[in-house]
C-alpha cells in the first residue's frame, strides 16, 4: 500500500472556501469524530461547513462539537455546487452515505479520507490508509500535514474516533503512531478519563436492558478446538420488537458485535439485527485462529476490516439465523481444509 496523500488531501482542504462533511449511515464514533474534528477546524480557519449523514446521528456522540449541527440527509443529496469540497469520511465507498453521488453535477470536487482496506476509491482525492486505527488517526495526519490549527474540542473529537475505532487500543489496529498521536491528542487538551466518562458511561437502562436481551441469547457452536471447546463462533441477535419493547435506540447496539468476543475461547462472533425494512444487518467481528470477519461478511455482498466487518441479509430474521450458522460452519470447512 502507498503512503496517503496527506499533503493532497490537505492542499484540498486549503483551497475550498466551503466544505461538506459526509460520514456513513448508522454513523459510529471515528465517522463522528472525524466530522466533528474536521467541521471545527474548518471553522477555526474561515471556511463554510457543514454535515450530512443518511441516519440520525446516535445520542451517545452528541457531546462532540457540531454535533448540533449535523443534519439528516435521508433522500437524494444534490451535489450541485462547483464551489463546494465534498468530503467523505470513514465511508469505503460512495454508496454508504447519502445518495446522489451517481447524478453528481460533473465538475464538482470530491476528497475520500478513510482507511478501509476495500475502499473503493471513488473521489478524484482518495486518502486512503488501512494501516490506520480509524479515520480520525489518518484526519489527524492530514490536519497535522498542512498545520491546521486544531482546538480542545478538535482533540477530543479526533481522540474519540481513534478510541472507538481502536476498541480502547486494545485491537490488533493499534500501532505505536496510534499511541503517539493519542498523546499528542492529550497534549491538546483531550483528557482520556472524561472522554471514557462521555463514550462510556452514558448508557440508559433502556439501552441495558436491549443488551440483556442480546446477553440472554448467545449461542456457542461450531469447531471445537484447544481453548474453545464450547465452539469458536459466537451468535446473538435483536428483533425489532426488542426494541420496542426496551424502547432502546438503533444506535444502542453499538459495542455489542464486539462484546460477544468477551466470550472465552470465541474466534468469530456474528451479530444479527432486524431492521425497520425486514432486512436483517450482520456484524461480524474476530480474532486469529480462524478466517476474519471480512470473509463472510463479503461473501454476503458486504464489506469493512478484516476483523470487524458486516452486510446486510434480506432475511427474514427466523431465515437469517438458520442461515448464517450453516455458512459459518461451511466456510470454516473450506478454511481449515485449506490451512
Ligand atoms: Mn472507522
Amino acid at each position: 500500500m502507498t503512503e496517503p496523500d496527506l499533503l493532497g488531501a490537505s492542499g484540498l482542504l486549503r483551497d475550498a472556501p466551503d466544505w461538506t462533511i459526509f460520514t456513513h449511515q448508522r454513523t459510529d464514533g471515528d465517522a463522528a469524530g472525524s466530522a466533528s474534528a474536521l467541521f471545527e477546524a474548518g471553522v477555526l480557519a474561515g471556511r463554510r461547513v457543514s454535515w450530512f449523514t443518511p441516519t440520525p446521528l446516535p445520542t451517545g456522540y452528541r457531546f462532540l462539537a457540531h454535533a448540533d449541527e449535523c443534519r439528516l440527509c435521508e433522500g437524494t443529496f444534490a451535489f450541485s455546487n462547483p464551489e463546494t469540497l465534498y468530503v467523505f469520511l470513514d465511508c469505503a465507498n460512495e454508496t454508504r452515505s447519502v445518495r446522489g453521488f451517481e447524478e453528481r453535477t460533473p465538475g464538482t470536487r470530491f476528497l475520500n479520507i478513510d482507511h478501509h482496506e476495500d475502499n473503493s476509491c471513488f473521489a478524484a482525492l482518495n486518502c486512503v490508509d488501512p494501516d490506520s486505527s480509524s479515520t480520525a488517526e489518518l484526519l489527524f495526519r492530514v490536519l497535522k500535514a498542512g498545520d491546521w490549527k486544531l482546538s480542545k474540542a478538535a482533540a477530543e473529537a479526533l481522540y474519540t474516533g481513534i478510541w472507538t475505532d481502536s476498541g480502547g487500543f486494545s485491537f490488533s489496529c493499534t500501532t505505536p503512531r496510534t499511541h503517539r498521536l493519542a498523546a499528542e491528542l492529550m497534549e491538546l487538551g483531550a483528557e482520556p478519563s472524561r472522554l471514557d466518562d462521555l463514550i462510556n458511561k452514558n448508557r440508559t437502562p433502556e439501552s441495558m436492558a436491549l443488551w440483556g436481551r442480546a446477553m440472554s441469547r448467545i449461542r456457542l457452536f461450531g469447531p471445537r478446538v484447544p481453548g474453545s471447546e464450547r465452539g469458536v463462533f459466537a451468535l446473538s441477535w435483536l428483533s425489532q420488537q426488542d426494541f420496542s419493547e426496551t424502547r432502546a435506540e438503533t444506535g444502542d447496539t453499538e459495542g455489542l458485535p464486539a462484546s460477544l468476543m468477551r466470550l472465552q475461547g470465541v474466534r468469530l462472533a456474528a451479530f444479527l439485527t432486524e431492521q425497520k425494512s425486514g432486512e436483517v444487518r450482520v456484524s461480524f467481528r474476530s480474532r486469529e485462529g480462524v478466517f476474519g470477519a471480512a470473509d463472510p461478511a463479503r461473501a454476503l455482498g458486504g464489506g469493512g476490516h478484516p476483523r470487524a466487518a458486516g452486510a446486510n441479509h434480506s432475511g427474514p430474521l427466523e431465515t437469517s439465523l438458520r442461515e448464517i450458522p450453516r455458512m459459518l460452519e461451511e466456510r470454516y470447512a473450506q478454511w481449515s481444509s485449506a490451512h
